[in-house]
């Protein structure tokens, strides 16, 4: 079976390890969010990408859920010594070499596509990861400072790490996005699925970056295979980080029933909900979206690959219909 999973950072890499246990002979391709991309010290980082390679891989530093394992900080605190920041954002040693190679590669003139696959050959994540376009978009995030209230147009990671998402996003900018393609093998692997998962990422900043890559929302809509998506809000709240901050700037509940209305039956076929959401059923079905509740707490690989073979089950329920 050939899946197809548009992938954030931590909670798309965690379900991808599920969905490798769930379905051990799946052929899965990986469609990875760039919108969180920055350059910091003249280097390239690509968070999402760099958790999927690690967490696959078996690199990331588990309790963080990013970034490398037995990690240590020397490079960062030399650079703060002559004073050159930013502090907030945590890049370690290891870690600093995935982002040398990357942007070695780059300026070299590869595409960041054959660069990732460069760097999957070290860490051999067992599935094939794709940048979601090898041109340069950026997630920007409008805020108003609490302090001097100014209204500033930030990076994504600056509203995320150093501010911890706690000032209202205004709006929510894929910055290049409108310009950008599709890397190769993205809309040839959509168009040659069995199956696409929306893993419980974020359905703004991850899922929705990737969505606004011209073409690549059309491919999935056209692609006349069953859709499935993973809700990242059990509750009323995120399962992990701030979407609800963002599902605010785009008009948004922060609910798992209003996130499956977001994505529309015209995208998603199959919608899982927690089972603390199974009041959300019913409207969900009501947008033609068929639903189902089951427990959405990855709190261990068990539980990951239980919600992944629910995906693949309510997959083949669509296809049947
Ligand atoms: N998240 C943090 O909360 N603080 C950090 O300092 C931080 C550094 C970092 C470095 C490399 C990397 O690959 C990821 C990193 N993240 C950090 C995670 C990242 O900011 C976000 O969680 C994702 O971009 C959202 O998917």
């Amino acid at each position: 079976m050939r899946i197809v999973v548009l992938a954030g950072g931590i909670g798309g890499a965690r379900f991808l390890r599920g969905l490798q246990q769930a379905s051990p002979d799946a052929d899965i391709t990986v469609i990875g969010n760039t919108g969180d991309d920055i350059h910091l010290f003249g280097l390239k980082v690509c968070p999402d990408l760099d958790t999927v390679m690690y967490t696959l891989g078996g690199g990331i530093n588990e309790e963080q859920g990013w970034g490398r394992t037995d990690e240590t900080f020397h490079l960062k605190e030399e650079l703060a010594a002559y004073g050159v920041g930013p502090e907030w954002f945590g890049l370690g040693d290891r870690d600093f070499a995935t982002h040398i190679v990357r942007t070695q590669m780059l300026s070299a003139g590869f595409p960041l596509s054959a660069v990732t696959e460069a760097l999957c050959d070290r860490w051999k994540p067992g599935v094939r990861l794709i940048p979601m376009s090898d041109d340069r978009v950026e997630t920007h995030v409008a805020v108003t400072l609490p302090d001097s209230g100014e209204r500033k147009v930030i990076h994504f990671q600056e509203y995320w790490v150093r501010l911890r998402a706690s000032v209202p996003a205004e709006a929510v900018v894929p910055v290049g996005a409108e310009q950008s393609k599709p890397a190769p093998g993205v809309l040839e692997a959509i168009a040659e699925a069995d199956v696409i998962l929306f893993p419980p990422s974020n359905p703004v900043v991850s899922v929705g970056s990737i969505l606004a890559v011209p073409g690549i929302r059309e491919a999935i809509a056209e692609a006349g295979v069953p859709v499935v998506g993973l809700s990242p809000i059990v509750g009323d709240a995120p399962v992990r980080g701030m979407a609800d901050k963002v599902l605010a700037a785009v008009g948004v509940e922060s609910s798992a029933a209003a996130v499956a209305e977001h994505y529309g039956s015209g995208l998603l076929d199959g919608w899982l909900v927690d089972t603390v959401d199974a009041s959300a059923v019913e409207r969900v079905e009501a947008a033609g979206i068929r639903c189902r509740a089951v427990p959405l707490m990855m709190s261990d690989l068990d539980a990951a690959a239980r919600m992944a073979a629910e995906a693949l089950t309510l997959a083949e329920e669509v296809r049947g219909a």
